[in-house]
């Protein structure tokens, strides 16, 4: 039996039916833009998040880069939070490759950034500074929680973008998850970003691949710079097949990893020593610190509950990120608690 696997939703492996549909999937070559199946994928993706066009890329991380190079030109700024993913876990790609310079500023703990914090980021029209050219927002946030963020907080971003002659860009790798725990369609959490990037391959289960949306001349410049990349891939409806499937049979079952996250968060909550982040769970992720009075660190812990075939995301000295997705079934949530109870019972 494989492992009990909550370290990300990363790790998810396609459904028999993505197997099915990614053997049979007719193909192209999609440079010449001729894959059908690519090509149902990004008109499906476009029209869920309510957008003219979609660009099929190899990676989420590919998807916040192709995105923020088509907004910015070398030199210029980005604000986004200091918790952002693609501040901290993308290899520096804007600034090593695009010569953009990012402006953190404080997460809140439920993923948001002030809007007047934002205000006071951007740059005044001064040959001394770089041009503030785009705000970068995260739903749900990774590293605050999984928390998904409002349609109302992002209009009101999306009007401080506008009334500055900024562009939004929503890393929305976890989209659809945000769409599910705050029951509004994907569309309206996307509608005031000029463009947003999703991912197939972390709780939807695909093997491989994001997606871009926006506006078909954003779309055109993004699919230059995949190409620049060296993102633009052949015979991708292979792929391209699976994410279909996501879209068409993952999407509309995500609550249930939210409640099955609800409940291994609760099962936690009740072992002595642990500690459970104010509100986790927000989606699929449950954040929780381990107390003093447990003799070892997560690193540990984690080495302990490995050999008892559970492997958990340590995201810090005592902390962990365990997350729930299609292969945790209610037994492995109920085995997961047990080995955590066994192991930190000492
Ligand atoms: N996140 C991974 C790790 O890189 C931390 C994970 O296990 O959660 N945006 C967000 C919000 C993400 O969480 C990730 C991946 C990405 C972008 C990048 O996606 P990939 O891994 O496809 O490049």
């Amino acid at each position: 039996m494989p492992p009990i696997d909550l370290r990300s939703d990363t790790v998810t492996r396609p459904t028999p039916e993505m197997r099915e549909a990614m053997a049979k999937a007719p193909v192209g070559d999609d440079v010449y833009g001729e894959d059908p199946t690519v090509n149902t994928l990004q008109a499906m993706a476009a029209e869920m998040l309510g957008k003219e066009a979609g660009l099929f890329v190899p990676s989420g991380t590919m998807g916040n880069l192709a995105s923020i190079l088509a907004h910015c030109n070398r030199g210029d700024e980005i604000i986004l939070g200091h918790l952002a993913h693609t501040f901290l876990y993308e290899a520096g790609g804007i600034a090593a490759l695009g010569g953009i310079q990012p402006h953190t500023i404080p997460n809140q703990p439920d993923g948001t950034l002030k809007p007047e914090d934002i205000r006071a980021a951007i740059r005044p029209d001064d040959a001394h500074f770089p041009v503030t050219r785009l705000i970068t927002l995260e739903n749900t946030h990774n590293r605050c929680g999984g928390a998904p963020l409002t349609a109302e907080y992002t209009r009101a971003v999306g009007d401080l973008a506008k009334e500055h002659g900024l562009r939004l860009h929503l890393d929305g790798a976890r989209l659809f998850n945000a769409a599910a725990a705050l029951g509004v369609p994907p569309a309206e959490l996307t509608a005031p970003a000029d463009s947003v990037t999703f991912c197939l391959s972390k709780g939807l289960c695909a093997p491989v691949g994001s997606v871009i949306c926006g506006d078909e001349a954003f779309i055109r410049k993004a699919h230059r710079i995949r190409k620049q990349l060296g993102g633009g891939m052949r015979q991708a409806g292979i792929l391209a097949a699976a994410g279909i499937v996501a879209l068409e049979q993952i999407v509309p079952r995500l609550e249930e990893d939210h409640q099955r996250a609800r409940d291994l968060a609760s099962g936690l909550a009740a072992l002595p020593g642990v500690i459970l982040d104010p509100g986790s769970p927000h989606t699929n992720m449950v954040y929780l610190t381990l107390e003093e009075s447990i003799p070892f660190d997560a690193a540990e812990t984690a080495r302990r509950l490995k050999e008892r075939d559970v492997l958990a995301g340590v995201v810090g000295e005592r902390r962990f990120r365990l997350v729930t997705h299609y292969w945790i079934d209610d037994e492995a949530v109920q085995r997961a608690v047990a080995a955590f109870a066994e192991v930190l019972a000492g």
